[in-house]
């Protein structure tokens, strides 16, 4: 059979990079406090003072976002990697469902939370956040081209939940830390496990194996919905958990593949123990990650993400990895691991949501489904 090249190809967190799309800042907003996500100004006296800003970010920011974002973009072409980018959509008009309205939207900065790519398969995630609700339509001219001119495209878009107010746990905000403390085997965050609800930053691609934290931003329900979706595929799914993180919001920066047989985790954020066996099991490695270069209170005033963003590494191979310019223990520990690192700046980034696997999405990397874990644990 004559194959005619697939466009949509891409099975793992580290195969040969081809095509990517890297997202952009123009137009992002503030994101609003809403029953999923209560925003924060990071310094304590500040934010018992001043409410968290809302509408428009100011145009210098949005413009030192975008030359992060183009620098990012022009070494991966360097590489010789296609770079796309999102359509512009106005992030600043306000949203209306007949569940819920908000007053304005987030941004197209980190496409990895909406969009993800099962080997030949792109799929819309649902999205957690009301001002998240329509973040896929900046993608969708892509979208639609991929579907065109690669036959062997499959395109999929989870079941939108309704974000009405049943669907959140509003009380959660409310615990002292004690109270999560003493509940964290549990897994409760903000969100009910009625409907299905997920973000596709919390998925990680392992081949045949994909692991999806519980956490804020995705339930059990959206975990199962996945299963169901993707394992008469022959692909496996795995829910994953990090009991010591109160607030868990995407994967990408508490346990993050790097290459076959190794994981970057986050030593403060240690693996739930039966969630181990999958990796043990198969002869995988942990490497704790050091210190990140700042501390929580150093990030940015309105950024919502920790300092462990310095974990938000982005593959361009198993032997090629990117990583914020100021984060030299983490550059050290890699260059020692054998790893080729290039160090871009990527801080001003940061308040619209990620680094650099947040702010990439990949479409083509080189390689097959692998089965990398040949021994399945068994799960009680
Ligand atoms: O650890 O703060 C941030 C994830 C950003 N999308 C963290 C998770």
């Amino acid at each position: 059979m004559s194959k005619r090249a697939s466009i949509v190809n891409s099975w793992t967190e580290w195969d040969e990079l081809e095509e990517v799309v890297i997202g952009r800042a123009d137009s992002a907003c503030f994101e609003p406090v809403e029953p999923g996500n209560r925003p924060e100004l990071r310094d304590s006296f500040l934010a018992a003072t001043i409410p968290f800003p809302t509408g428009r970010k100011r145009d210098a920011v949005v413009q030192w976002a975008n030359e992060e974002l183009a620098g990012f973009a022009a070494l991966l072409e360097a590489q010789g990697v296609k770079v796309r980018r999102p359509h512009c959509h106005d992030f600043g008009q306000p949203i209306q469902t007949p569940h819920f309205s908000v007053p304005n939207q987030y941004c197209a900065v980190c496409p990895r939370d909406v969009m993800i790519t099962f080997g030949n398969e792109i799929l819309e995630a649902t999205m957690s956040r009301r001002a998240r609700f329509f973040e896929y339509l900046p993608y969708r001219k892509l979208v639609y081209e991929y579907w065109q001119s690669d036959p062997h495209m499959i395109w999929n878009a989870a079941p939108k939940p309704t974000m009405a107010d049943a669907m959140y746990n509003v009380d959660f905000w409310k615990w002292p830390t004690a109270h999560r403390h003493a509940r964290m085997q549990d897994f409760e965050f903000c969100i009910t496990q009625d409907e299905v609800v997920f973000d596709a930053a919390d998925c990680c691609r392992l081949g045949r194996d994909i692991i999806v934290q519980e956490s804020m931003t995705t339930n059990r329900t959206g975990i199962h919905w996945l299963k169901r979706h993707l394992e008469p595929r022959g692909l496996r799914v795995h829910p994953v958990h990090f009991p010591l993180d109160f607030f868990p919001s995407h994967i990408d920066c508490t346990f993050v593949p790097l290459c076959p047989g190794m994981i970057l985790t986050n030593p403060e954020r240690p693996i739930r123990e039966n969630d181990k066996r999958l990796f043990l099991g198969n002869g995988w490695e942990f490497v704790d990650a050091p210190q990140p270069a700042l501390t929580n209170d150093e990030m940015p005033l309105f950024c919502q993400s920790s300092k462990w963003l310095s974990m938000n590494v982005f593959s361009i191979s198993p032997t090629k990895i990117i990583c914020e310019e100021r984060e030299s223990s983490l550059q050290k520990l890699l260059l020692s691991r054998g790893f080729e690192v290039y160090a871009l700046p990527f801080r001003n980034v940061f308040e619209f949501g990620g680094s650099f696997h947040c702010a990439s999405w990949d479409i083509r990397r080189r390689g097959e489904c692998v089965d990398y874990f040949p021994n399945q644990p068994e799960y009680a």
